[in-house]
Order: structure tokens, then sequence, then C-alpha cells
């Protein structure tokens, strides 16, 4: 069966690559289609626009679709940027194989913390999943994944925020993670953790 992965973020797409391995599933991304309408995020939380965006490009493309809201949700900031983490510092940044780490969202995180302690610069980035078909929502699952804001970039792995948050048991930024290891334990690989078994199980119906 084909399953579309709707994402315009490469860096989602690479962790995705990696982590939804199921022998009967081909996964088809954004990239593999010959044109397609982007879908706008107009929801306010990340489980609302996880669901507008597989709900619009399952009814675009026919397919059964994975989307995923995600972003940095820090403390001191009352949670921001939250669902505007694409767009914090103004316009929304694609994160293309070219750019994708996030240097003006990240800059600006870092000076609105600028002076804050450590123990109050706690943070996480939290990722939404919406499986769809083209008439309904058939799944919805999350992950967390928990650090502290550090005082600098640290690391050129992984994309948008991963260099400023500082996981204390592992002593490393995301940034500063390879990817197997990211993966292990990130936000998505346990939203994806989640979604996996619910979609075997309604494959193998
Ligand atoms: P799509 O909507 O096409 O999937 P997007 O990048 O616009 O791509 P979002 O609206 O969900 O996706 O924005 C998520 C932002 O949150 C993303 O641009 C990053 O800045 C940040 N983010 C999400 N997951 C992250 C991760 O694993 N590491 C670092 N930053 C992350």
């Amino acid at each position: 069966m084909k399953i579309l992965v709707a994402t315009t973020n490469s860096g989602k797409k690479r962790e995705f690559q990696a982590l939804l391995n199921i022998p009967e599933v081909e996964w088809l991304s954004l990239s593999d289609l010959p044109e397609f309408q982007e879908v706008e995020e107009t929801g306010n939380t990340f489980a609302e626009n996880a669901s507008i965006k597989a709900c619009g490009y399952a009814k675009q493309t026919g397919l059964w679709t994975v989307a995923d809201d995600s972003g940095l949700e820090i403390d001191a900031l009352d949670g921001a940027p939250g669902i505007h983490s694409a767009r914090f510092s103004g316009t929304h940044k694609v994160h293309d194989d070219k750019q994708l780490i996030d240097h003006e969202n990240t800059e600006k995180a870092l000076a609105l913390l600028e002076g804050v302690p450590n123990e109050k610069r706690t943070a996480r980035f939290r990722c939404c999943l919406c499986l769809a078909s083209p008439d309904e929502v058939l799944a919805q699952t999350d992950g967390v994944f928990e650090g502290i804001i550090s005082t600098e970039k640290r690391g050129t792995n992984g994309f948008g925020y991963d260099p400023i948050l500082y996981i204390p048991e592992k002593g490393k930024t995301v940034a500063q993670m390879q990817s197997y290891e990211k993966n292990s334990i990130s936000h998505r690989a346990k939203a994806v953790m989640k979604l996996k078994p619910i979609l075997e199980k309604m494959l193998r119906k």
C-alpha cells in the first residue's frame, strides 16, 4: 500500500525515512507528486494542525496520509514559540536540504532567554502526528522530548532548533547527537512508535 508522508521539511522527511519501516508500505513524499497545493496551517494546537495537514493532503491525493505538526515549547516564554516555531522570527522557515538549521529562530530564542538561569530554561520539543484517509482521521499520536535551552548554539546535525535544546542526561544538545541517537529518544520517534502498531493493525485487517 502507498502512504504519503506529507511534509515540506527535509529534516522531518529524513527522520521519517529512518523511523517508518513497515514492509507492506511504500512511503511516498510530497516530492514524489507531480504537483500539490500546500495546505495552510490554520489550527490553534499541534494536534489540530497535524489533522488539517493530513486530511488536506489525503483529500488532494486520494492517498492515506501521515502529517506531523511539531515545535519547541519554552516554559519561560509561556510555551512560545509552540505552533509558531517555523515562523518565530518572521517569515515561515522552509527547511530544505541546503539549510536545515533555523539560525534566526534559534538566535531569537537565545536572545529572549538572556540572563535566565538554567533551572528556568526548561523546554521541550513536541510532535503530533495524524494519519488520515481521504474521508476521515484514522489515528493521532504524540511525543515529547524534554531538555533545557542552552546559552549558545552547539552542534550541526539535525534541523530547526536542535542546536539549542540541551539534553542533560546525554550531556549534549540534540544537534550534537548522531541521527540514530536522536531517532531513538526524540519526540518524533515516540510519536512514530505509537503510530506504527496502530497502522500495522489496520493494514492486517
Ligand atoms: P511541514 O508543515 O511541511 O511538515 P514545517 O517545518 O512548516 O513543515 P511545522 O509547521 O510543524 O513544520 O513547524 C515545525 C517547526 O518546529 C520546524 O520548522 C522546526 O523549526 C521546529 N521543529 C520541529 N521538530 C523539530 C526537531 O526535531 N528539531 C528541531 N526543530 C524542530
